[in-house]
């Protein structure tokens, strides 16, 4: 279809080859004429924008055939609803995923410009906070690859995740700019707009038929304008989308300024009406109660549902056959307010029957949830809700009755149940508990671990559980590894590709051949040459970000996620002082860099503060004389997609250390994995299906399982009763009480150690034993190069199942009921001439 020349002469484009002298002319034509600059007077940034225009004229030509294929071929569409995507930068993933990365290298290299210097520059898309807005890029990226007709919605944050600098040993937060140079990789639709109402009431109508019908009044309208950013498959010419949204003040405000006329504050009215798509939220794992988080949600998610709905119409198909022709994935509570809503669009906007129109919705929605942390659980007050959204509150209101009236029915006299099972929490002032609606509003909900799937039905949902028990699946989350394997890592690529074919690319389950190199002395000698050049890169960034020096023939040693009490950075960093001490004493102790990556939710001031311990205790580790460079501490700052692309290669053991029960899956730990680091876990979230994978031999699981946390929990053992269960533990701690290594926040190591000894509410002494034992078995094996490097090539070789194609083709068989269109192949007139 696409080969034929279409008979339509508006179809015809001029030719825009993908050889090398082509993208030469059209580098050079772009930085004239789009960029506006003189050739001899360009700047490096000014090449990345004019290669970047000249990459974004062959991807939308991509884009706009694989529209017109999924229009031609009557497919059902995937909607991803997320507030986040955590996107890294696009440039490099793009030509990649085009086929054509090595041939515009060339290009640009013909032009004198060295590729590397001008790709650093572009900012990361950091639209996320951690690894649930990593899940969202990954799955688009997969489902682009696969040839699933999927688009993902969500905000274009003028502000993505701010930037970390650390000043005086803390965190700083600065604003993350990252639209100020302009953008190329979007497209922006000023005239795909949709209306989003919020305030004002519901006025009722009673129809002669008896029926009553509804209209939500007055209020402040805001416009949600598109943006698009094409999302490339790997090595296929199908480009799916991903829209997101920017308030834009309506018309109205303007007629209003020429009204009151004091145009000074109409002109501020219209800013602030458009603050809603400004700054992504950086709290991960904690619901926000702010009236302007709670906007942005309904903001994006009445877009993207009226957009949907349009598309569907637009292509003539009937407005009852909406789920038979789409399915939404509710990324987490944040777009649930989606179930709502589409209620009130299907029967006042489209005067739709209630039934019917619910049969619809709930045949439409799915719903991960991401996390059993009750500070997440996002819950809205009553009144705030019926302020914002009255028409959205009534829907809730009848959806829960109809519900309610079902399970008295079912399940009759169990009052507590039913209390228990209601949207509307009134135990704490009257609120909707988001995700009831979520789970009231899909017909399947996931967890993203098998261990996460498992305890959700057993606490969070248990009681939705006894309802619906069929609704309830895991999909076990997982990684792209085109960027987290090919992009990341080509030392290791190339070296998997010598041994086995390259269809492993598209299917990881194909890395299984890679499994007998394991053994083989050449292969891991040849691993542990690419894991040295690895280091030795990351050793180059560490010294650019921080001036710490840092050796390449040691064993990296890395914990890189959010900071959190739960995921116990202080274990690590315990550790690192038992280290320290034993090196102190004489000890002869493994060299070794520890590595720390991580921001702190700005309002999250126990993160903070660990935080500034682990750069204080760093300062006095890597400055004491008596380390003689057998130990290192960094903080590596300011940690995103771009600077994870550099460490997670380079590392050695892969620190996933969460108190048992509380990590729904974790991505890193599988990153890691993927890239030849062994892991030093807890039975938690995903860590046991790695295990299960990579085999108990070629893993280092310690700790107490979430089983054994709840009945040492329901004890109440003082944690400082644990002092003694490990030779050194207690002088560590009285170390840090004492401020041996503070640097002006002596009170700070104070605090943290009287939260240790008298708090610890995540099990750190109680499990800090264990976890120094797993290590000194870790220390043991990288003694011996052979026996480490066969468990890491081992790891390598039984990641399969963490790719994200497996993860996204169980959504799609088992939850959205689609089948991937078949792809189209790479683009053929790649050619390095
Ligand atoms: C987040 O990144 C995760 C959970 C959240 O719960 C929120 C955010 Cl921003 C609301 C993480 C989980 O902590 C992690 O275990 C999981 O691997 C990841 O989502 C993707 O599922």
């Amino acid at each position: 279809m696409t080969e034929t020349t279409p008979p339509n002469p508006r179809h015809r484009l001029s030719p825009l080859t993908c050889d090398a002298p082509g993208l030469r002319q059209s580098i050079r034509d772009a930085l004239v004429r789009v960029v506006g600059k003189d050739p001899d007077l360009a700047t490096p940034r000014d090449w990345l924008h004019a290669v970047s225009f000249a990459i974004r004229e062959r991807i939308i030509e991509r884009r706009v055939v694989t529209r017109r294929q999924f229009a031609d071929e009557d497919v059902k569409r995937v909607y991803y609803l997320s507030m986040e995507y955590l996107i890294g930068r696009m440039l490099e993933a793009n030509l990649r995923n085009m086929g054509i990365l090595e041939v515009t290298q060339q290009a640009l290299q013909d032009l004198g410009v060295d590729f590397r210097e001008i790709a650093r520059l572009e900012e990361d898309a950091a639209l996320g906070n951690g690894g649930l807005g990593r899940l969202a890029a990954c799955i688009l990226e997969s489902m682009a690859t696969q040839g699933y007709p999927g688009y993902g919605y969500g905000i274009r944050y003028e502000y993505g995740m701010f930037q970390q600098h650390i000043e005086h040993f803390r965190q700083v937060e600065h604003p993350d700019n990252w639209l100020r140079f302009g953008n190329p990789w979007e497209f922006p639709r000023p005239e795909k707009t949709f209306p989003v109402r919020f305030y004002g009431y519901v006025v009722e109508h009673h129809q002669p038929d008896g029926e009553t019908s509804c209209n939500w009044e007055n209020g402040e309208e805001v416009l949600a304008m598109a943006y698009d950013y094409p999302t490339a498959g790997y090595e296929r010419r199908n480009v799916n989308n991903l829209r997101l949204w920017a308030a834009k003040a309506t018309r109205d405000f303007d007629l209003r300024y020429f009204n009151e006329g004091d145009y000074i504050r109409a002109v501020a009215d219209k800013n602030e009406s458009e603050t809603i798509s400004m700054v992504l939220y950086p709290n991960d794992a904690t619901a926000i109660g702010k009236e302007l988080r709670l906007k942005q949600e309904y903001f994006f998610v009445s877009a993207s549902l009226q957009d949907i709905i349009d598309r569907h119409l637009q292509l003539e198909y009937p407005i009852d056959e909406l789920a038979d022709k789409a399915a939404i994935q509710l990324n987490d509570t944040h777009p649930a307010i989606a179930v709502a809503e589409c209620m009130r669009l299907l029967l006042d906007e489209h005067r739709i029957p209630w039934d019917q129109a619910w049969t619809i919705t709930r045949n439409l929605f799915s719903y991960t949830n991401h996390t059993l942390m009750p500070e997440a659980l996002e819950t809205w007050p009553v009144a705030l809700m019926e302020r914002v959204l009255p028409r959205h509150m009534g829907i809730i209101y009848r959806i829960n009755h109809e519900f309610i009236e079902e399970v008295r029915h079912r399940f009759p006299g169990e009052h507590e149940f039913f209390r228990r099972l209601s949207i509307i929490d009134e135990d704490h002032g009257r609120r909707v508990r988001m995700a009831h609606l979520a789970v009231i509003g899909s017909h399947r909900v996931n967890g993203v671990a098998a261990l996460h799937t498992s305890l959700l039905k057993q606490t969070l949902f248990a009681d939705f559980n006894r309802v619906w028990p069929e609704r309830f699946v895991n999909v076990t989350n997982g990684v792209t590894p085109r960027l987290w394997m090919i992009q990341a890592n080509p030392g290791l690529t190339e070296l998997i590709e010598s041994r086995i074919s390259s269809d492993w690319k598209f299917d990881l389950d194909r890395l299984k051949q890679f499994e007998p190199y394991a053994s083989d002395d050449a292969t891991r000698e040849a691993f542990r040459a690419v894991k040295r050049r690895n280091k030795e890169r990351l050793a180059a960034l560490v010294h650019k970000r921080t001036g710490i020096t840092i050796r390449s023939d040691v064993m990296y040693d890395v914990q890189i996620k959010r900071i959190h009490e739960y995921k116990r950075q202080l274990l690590k960093l315990l550790h690192v002082i038992e280290l320290y001490q034993r090196i102190r004493d004489g000890e002869d102790v493994l060299p070794r860099v520890v590595l720390f990556a991580g921001k702190a939710a700005p309002g999250y001031q126990r993160a903070k503060d660990i935080i500034a311990v682990i750069n204080e205790v760093a300062d006095i580790v890597n400055h004491d004389p008596a380390m003689g460079d057998r130990l290192k501490c960094v903080f590596f700052p300011n940690y995103e997609v771009s600077s994870a692309t550099i460490i997670i290669p380079a590392a050695d053991l892969s620190e996933q250390i969460s108190t048992a029960g509380f990590e729904a899956s974790g991505t890193g730990n599988m990153k890691l994995a993927l890239n030849g680091a062994l892991t030093i876990g807890t039975l938690d979230g995903a860590n046991i299906e790695i295990r299960d994978a990579v085999g108990t031999e070629n893993i280092f699981i310690f700790g107490m399982t979430a089983d054994e946390i709840s009945a040492h929990r329901a004890q109440g053992i003082p944690p400082g009763a644990h002092l003694d269960s490990h030779p050194r533990l207690r002088s560590m701690v009285e170390a840090l009480r004492d401020g041996f290594f503070s640097n002006g926040g002596r009170h700070l190591h104070a605090e943290i150690a009287r939260y240790l000894l008298e708090e610890d509410p995540f099990f750190v002494l109680a499990d800090y034993a264990a976890y120094s034992d797993a290590c000194a078995q870790a220390d043991r094996m990288y003694q011996d190069a052979e026996a480490w490097s066969e468990a890491a090539l081992l790891n390598v070789a039984r990641m399969s199942h963490f790719s994200i194609d497996r993860t996204v083709r169980e959504y799609a068989q088992n939850i959205w009921n689609v089948v991937p269109e078949p792809v189209l192949p790479p683009c053929p007139e790649a050619d390095t001439n």
